[in-house]
């Protein structure tokens, strides 16, 4: 006899998870439910779809092994709903029960299902996140800006994360200014660790090649870890070999290196394989041991005590209409590039690529090649979203929305980012080698050969000129324009309107 269902996400893979804590092992049923809905909400990177399915398995196995029982619905199961709803309501039925214990799901979607669902759901808060929902709240109430800055040093207070005698560890908050050196080609330099699939993984590859083989994105070679602790292996191997030098070169994009001294470690951290203290803890430890600069153990703690838990709490503040903003009015559809079209711009074109193939680009490929792109060009941002959702092996609407929407589309008006993140072909080629082998010259700034973020990055400016021209920040840029002559102003406008053309006609850029 069961009396109640205990639901666990495809991202909520936690021991501690709050249902789990509620729940009981000799009266309960864990439920878990490889689901159609949730694999085709967005079409997600078929290696985001194997992530999640294979780390689901094996967390099941975990479960049982731990004395729960668990009813776990395979994709491929006779008779199996479409929906989690639907699988609560199967299960529920099969076994004389209709109350549900939940995490809170990390999308308003899911919360919205759950709540309408003919069952008694109770939703527990999601405490695997160092900020709780409330206390981000408090936080924020009554501030006229919410600066991620200052809730940092919060966190930071609140953790003790590199604080000394209640003081920021070797006296500053933040190092970002150390953390912006461009790289080279170093082919010593370690990759993030990968794992050969098990026989389970194997099995769902063949079943994600099957059902989902159409999606945009390579299934194999798949390398990610599924399990906590090989997540735990990747944590300890990027602590010892590639923290150090990950402050100095966060920023850095090479052709030739698609992860650079970057952990890959958030696709574990968000489907719970990890925590942020297990991680937090691990980086400081090489601190406090010498084996680190400050730069490189203060940058990255920033990137998951703060900015992080920043978007979390900012996601569930602003309600489930923020991926509808849409504050600059941009309407045009994404170009098929985003889509591994061709494009002869080289930095989006590698972007791509390695998204396609990786189902992963660091932040600064994020935001400052294919979000910049999409925010220059006037794309519609449910669009742009709606991309990053899909092929990002880490992308869960609470942290890839008000990423999205906010910081890098600016199209919550103001809310995540205090100017837009645009820039001109300039900074990609101060920070990458990818200008070096491109059909477009970053140099020249009108003409034919011109870059696009070139032509784009002013035309963008003039056009918001209402918006951003009394914006304290964005004066001096408005007056560089301003001094350029009208032949300037004419070619680049032309030739930024001929780039929009050519996108608007599905024509390559
Ligand atoms: C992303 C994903 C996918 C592809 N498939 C499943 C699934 O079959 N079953 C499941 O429980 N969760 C899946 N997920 C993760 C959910 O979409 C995720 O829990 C919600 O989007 C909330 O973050
Ligand atoms: Fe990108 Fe422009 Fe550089 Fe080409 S020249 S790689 S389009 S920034």
């Amino acid at each position: 006899m069961v009396s109640r269902l205990v639901l666990v996400l495809g991202d909520q893979l936690s021991h501690d998870l709050s249902a789990l804590r509620a729940g009981d092992r000799a009266r309960d049923l864990v439920v878990m439910a490889e689901v159609m809905d949730e694999g085709s909400y967005v079409p997600h990177h078929p290696k985001k779809i194997a992530l999640v399915l294979s780390a689901m398995r094996h967390f099941a196995d975990e479960l049982r092994a731990d004395g729960w029982q668990v009813a776990y619905t395979r994709l491929d199961d006779a008779g199996a709903s479409r929906s989690i709803v639907g699988e609560l309501m199967r299960r529920g039925e099969a076994h004389g029960t209709s109350e549900v214990i939940a995490t809170q799901p990390g999308e308003w979607r899911l919360i919205e299902a759950l709540e309408a669902a003919p069952l008694t759901v109770t939703q527990l808060p999601d405490d695997r996140f160092i900020c709780s929902l409330e206390e981000f709240d408090a936080w924020a109430e009554g501030r006229r800006e919410l600066r991620m800055e200052y809730f940092y040093r919060e966190m930071r207070r609140k953790t003790g994360f590199l604080m000394e005698d209640g003081k920021p560890a070797a006296g500053k908050w933040n190092f970002d200014h150390d953390n912006r050196k461009p790289a080279r080609v170093d082919m010593l330099r370690a990759r993030p660790m990968r794992f050969a699939p098990d026989a389970i993984t194997k099995e769902v590859l063949d079943l994600v090649a099957d059902r989902f083989g159409g999606n945009f994105g390579d299934l194999r070679p798949f390398w990610f870890g599924v399990t906590a602790a090989q997540a735990k292996r990747a944590l300890d191997h990027f602590a010892r070999e590639l923290l150090a030098g990950f402050g100095d070169y966060q920023d850095a994009m090479l052709a030739g290196d698609r992860f650079l001294h970057h952990s890959v470690l958030s696709p574990y951290l968000n489907i719970g394989l990890l925590t942020p203290w297990e991680i937090c803890t691990r980086v400081v430890e090489e601190w406090t041991a010498g084996r680190v600069p400050i730069n490189a153990a203060e940058g990255y703690v920033r990137q998951v005590i703060g900015w992080r838990e920043y978007m979390r709490g900012l996601y569930f503040r602003e309600g489930p209409g923020y991926v509808r903003r849409n504050a600059l009015g941009h309407g045009r559809a994404l170009p098929a590039m985003y889509w591994g079209a061709p494009t002869k711009m080289n930095c989006v074109s590698q972007a791509i690529e390695q998204t396609q193939k990786e189902s992963y680009a660091h932040h600064i490929q994020r935001l400052m090649v294919t979000g910049n792109f999409a925010l220059l060009a006037g794309i519609d941002p449910a669009e742009v979203h709606e991309w990053y959702l899909s092929v990002y092996a880490d992308a869960f609407e609470w942290v890839e929305a008000p990423n999205v929407i906010g910081m890098s589309q600016f199209a919550d008006g103001g809310i995540v980012a205090s100017k837009p993140y645009v820039s001109s072909g300039n900074y990609i080629a101060k920070m990458s080698d990818y200008c070096a082998s491109c059909a477009y010259s970053v140099k020249a700034k009108t003409g034919d050969l011109a870059c696009p973020f070139n032509l784009l990055y002013w035309d963008f400016l003039v056009r918001h000129r209402d918006r951003f021209g009394r914006n304290p920040r964005m004066g001096p840029i408005y007056r560089t324009w301003d001094r350029m002559d009208a032949e300037r102003h004419h070619a680049v406008r032309d030739g930024a309107a001929a780039v929009l053309a050519r996108l608007d006609a599905g024509d390559e850029v």
